[in-house]
């Protein structure tokens, strides 16, 4: 076997395992070379939200956005390529347009390079000084969605992909594998329709802890059930981003443009990019422009 037939096969197989699970594990997203300069890229700018010289964090104590709590201590660096960060960025925007990359969540979306759209690209950290974790959610149905409600957004679901590549090991994330095409049971209902991150999170019916090495990546249906813990003894920089499908249009809207993506309109942005990532940018663009046009709502 060729190594390309190699790739398109272990492509085909990560696409089956996705759709069935609702995650799968992909080892090679990150090449060696990466892994040092993606380290340091993360140093610097986990050092710069520390001292507070970096305004775009998670803060503990808040799940979603607004993180407009005065907490110092996060859980989340926000917007990666922002050129405020300098250097850093371009390594950053350099390895999500990369075609390893780009490459999978192609097959998981069964998209083509005219269809990828340019999203959130975020990193997640260990708190300095405190415990944290997120409740049991799927990031875009409401934890007291009734049954049907539940049911009629996970059908609606569609349109990107979520990863999580770990630069050290990273045993933070929680999920109920296949639990992104099914409604809650009684029992899961009740451990996350609550408002208080979890006691022990295996207690949920279903529950596995996703365990990465460094240079893992887990692709994950961000409506799958999933949780997280944060320790502030163990180092954590895992980058955590999306890729849509230009194609579904204001669908993915409210998931993505809640986080405050204007700066992406800049010029000085556009120009580090490289050609896949300014085609893949003018996707978003179009999109914010659309749903500006048309009043779409975020607050809902
Ligand atoms: O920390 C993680 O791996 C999960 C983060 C998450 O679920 C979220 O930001 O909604
Ligand atoms: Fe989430």
């Amino acid at each position: 076997m060729t190594v390309g037939a190699l790739w398109t096969a272990t492509m085909s197989f990560i696409k089956e395992i996705y759709d069935s699970q609702g995650f799968v594990i992909v080892p090679n997203l990150v090449s060696t070379d990466d892994l040092e300069k993606l380290r340091t890229a993360c140093d610097t700018v986990v050092g710069r939200t520390r001292n507070g010289h970096w305004p775009h964090r998670r803060v503990v104590g808040k799940q979603f956005p607004p993180f407009d709590s005065d907490n110092p201590d996060s859980w989340g660096v926000q917007h990666l390529m922002h050129p405020d960060l300098g250097p850093p960025a371009s390594v950053f925007a350099k390895w999500y347009s990369s075609d390893t990359l780009v490459g999978a969540a192609k097959e998981l979306l069964q998209c083509e390079d005219k269809d990828m759209q340019m999203e959130l690209f975020n990193l997640l950290i260990n708190p300095e000084s405190h415990k944290f974790a997120l409740r049991w959610h799927r990031d875009d149905v409401k934890g007291d969605a009734t049954e049907d409600e539940e049911r009629k957004a996970l059908a609606a679901w569609n349109g990107g992909v979520q990863w999580n590549s770990a630069l050290y090991e990273d045993s933070c994330l929680y999920i109920v594998p296949g639990s992104h095409l099914k409604t809650r049971t009684d029992e899961q209902r009740k451990h996350s329709n609550t408002m208080d991150p979890p006691a022990n999170p295996l207690d949920m019916p279903g529950a596995i802890r996703v365990t990465l090495q460094p240079g893992e990546t887990v692709f994950y249906n961000s409506n799958i059930l999933h949780c997280a813990t944060y320790d502030h003894e163990c180092k954590r920089a895992t980058l955590h981003a999306t890729i849509g499908d230009a194609r579904k249009g204001a669908g993915r809207a409210r998931n993505i443009l809640q986080h405050g993506l204007t700066w992406m309109q800049e010029e000085r942005f556009r120009d580090q990019l490289d050609e896949r990532g300014k085609a893949m940018l003018d996707r978003l663009l179009l999109l914010q422009q659309t749903t500006r046009d048309v009043g779409y709502s975020l607050d809902n």
